[in-house]
């Protein structure tokens, strides 16, 4: 009995030591389920049929044949997308993926079908270069979190629409789903409003930045560092997204963190001192004032927002807002006095809320970092917590919904190693196995509670990453941890030394493609 035991094990490990890539098994994330039938499929190239690109125009030649990067199609297999009813209780995202005869994606709306082409994609990135035969699978997937989030700071650096593509392509591979714009901050102002010029014009430029951590004695750069995206830039990005199954949500900072746009408009600040965009990292003190000309300056801005995001989703910040300012201002005790104000932490929840009432007359919804929060929490507001999880879970208790963003596992900004030569980055620690380890739903919640988080989101804060290069570098391969906990449920989720097998299997992706990434190097290598 032993024996016979013994001998099936060994037969077992023996298989899956041969076939470590076939049925699907190195995707990430891990889909719900997979079901092998047998081997039929003698796979080459895909052509989607005239009638279905027609029916989906997202799927444009550019796009497929980027995906598929062919031109010859010898044995073609036909890939058809349909759509199809939703099951009672079923997730909107799933889809049915069948690889046989011919490739067949099914699901209840068109972010489902997305889903399925970015599976579809990612097996063939992984198995391409295999020639033959393929056995013939069924992968039947959902995800875990409705928001799968990636953030990317293109203030403190700019980064071309070129660049904010492939971003996105890293993201639609590892089905993110949410990408947090972060367009505006004290160091730059990057997007084009009509109504106000003046904030690209002064806004977008800085005379040069910081060298490495030279706070005291500074030390600058003497390098102008400027850009910003137009109207039609920003479109062609929310379109690129979109066709892709991601929604991007744009944030614009206010009231602090908004040196660069009263560089430009200086009436908008208490004092009304003109100074120029810092090129220096840090919180300032100097914030939009609190009155009515200052909502109104931004409920324009805002307008124009909307009319360029189709998001839901509107972003306007709320972090780290010194009250320094607003004590000594006229025009904002005023405001405190006629709204019965008591402090100035009543005078920041005053302008959230504010700002909240108008999105919502617009259809919108605010989210804000947690300390909007303070000073009591705007009705419709969505917390997005990153000062540790307590905003989270505070929201969720008060019946709001929130994401998870703490800085102890989501900022992609910190180091992922303690080595000497990791790049100079902020500060923290986040390593590959901390964001495989994090679970976004505090176990302090009750299951109703925990229905509040929507899920989480990686940030990647650029102020020590002035290239292109150590952006994908902070990004990959940690984004492919998070991937995978935000659509995987706990208690079906690999080893996270499976989890290091799979992702040796995407490094080739990485380079095929020239996105630059951190090797990782697994711990139990011998
Ligand atoms: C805090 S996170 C900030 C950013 C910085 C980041 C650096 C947040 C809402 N505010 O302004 O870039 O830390 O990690």
């Amino acid at each position: 009995m032993y024996n016979i035991l013994g001998r099936a094990v060994l037969v077992a490990l023996f298989l899956s030591f041969q076939f470590p890539n076939l049925f699907g098994q190195n995707l990430i994330p891990q889909p719900v389920s997979i079901e092998q039938i047998g081997k039929t499929v003698e796979y080459n190239d895909f052509e989607i049929k005239k009638n279905t690109l027609a029916k989906f125009p997202w799927i444009g030649r550019d796009y497929f044949f980027l995906a598929w990067g062919t031109c010859e199609k010898r044995n073609a297999i036909e890939v058809e997308l349909k759509l199809r009813p939703r099951v009672l209780g079923e997730s909107i995202e799933a889809y049915n993926l069948e690889i046989g005869k011919k490739i067949t994606i099914s699901a209840p709306s068109e972010n489902g079908l997305k889903l399925g082409i970015s599976t579809l994609k990612q097996w063939h990135n992984l198995h391409w270069f295999e020639k033959g035969t393929i056995p013939h699978v069924k992968i039947y997937d959902y995800p875990k979190f409705t928001y799968r989030g990636t953030h990317l700071d293109v203030s403190r650096h700019f980064y071309p629409v070129r660049f904010i593509k492939t971003y996105i392509d890293i993201l639609a591979l590892y089905k993110i789903n949410q990408f947090h714009w972060h367009l505006t901050d004290d160091q730059g102002w990057r997007i084009e409003i009509k109504k106000y010029p003046l904030l690209t014009e002064i806004g977008s430029k800085r005379t040069e930045t910081m060298v490495a951590k030279n706070f005291n004695p500074y030390l600058g750069d003497s390098t102008p560092h400027e850009g910003y995206y137009t109207q039609e830039e920003i479109k062609e990005i929310v379109q690129y997204a979109t066709d892709r199954g991601i929604n991007v949500i744009p944030e614009i900072e206010m009231p602090g963190h908004s040196r660069a746009a009263l560089a430009a408009y200086p009436q908008f600040s208490c004092t009304q001192k003109v100074q120029p965009v810092p090129g220096v990292w840090g919180v300032f003190e100097d914030v939009y004032c609190v009155n009515d000309s200052t909502l109104e300056f931004l409920q324009n801005i805002l307008d124009e927002v909307i009319a360029l995001f189709p998001s839901k989703m509107i972003h306007i910040g709320g972090d780290e807002v010194p009250k320094t300012r607003w004590k000594e201002c006229e025009k904002c005790q005023n405001t405190k006095q006629v709204n019965q104000l008591n402090d100035v932490h009543e005078l920041q929840s005053y302008f959230v809320q504010k700002i909240d009432a108008y999105l919502s007359s617009k259809g919108r919804t605010l989210v804000g970092w947690d300390e909007i929060l303070e000073g009591g929490l705007s009705p419709n507001a969505v917390v997005m917590s990153w000062r540790g999880t307590e905003g989270g879970i505070a929201a969720a208790k008060q019946n709001h919904y929130a994401i998870m963003t703490p800085g102890s596992h989501c900022y992609f900004d910190h180091y992922q190693d303690t080595n000497k030569i990791e790049p100079l980055a902020i500060g923290g620690f986040t390593p590959l196995e901390k964001v495989f380890n994090y679970q976004p739903v505090p176990s302090s919640l009750s299951p109703q509670e925990a229905e509040y988080i929507l899920g989480a989101q990686a940030n990647l804060w650029t102020e020590y990453m002035p290239t292109e290069q150590q952006v994908l570098y902070m990004l990959l391969p940690r984004i492919c941890a998070l991937s995978e906990i935000l659509w995987v449920e706990p208690e079906k989720k690999s080893s996270f030394t499976q989890f290091e097998t799979r992702l040796k299997q995407h490094e080739p992706i990485f380079e095929r493609n020239m996105w630059n990434y951190r090797k990782h190097e697994p711990k139990n290598t011998p």
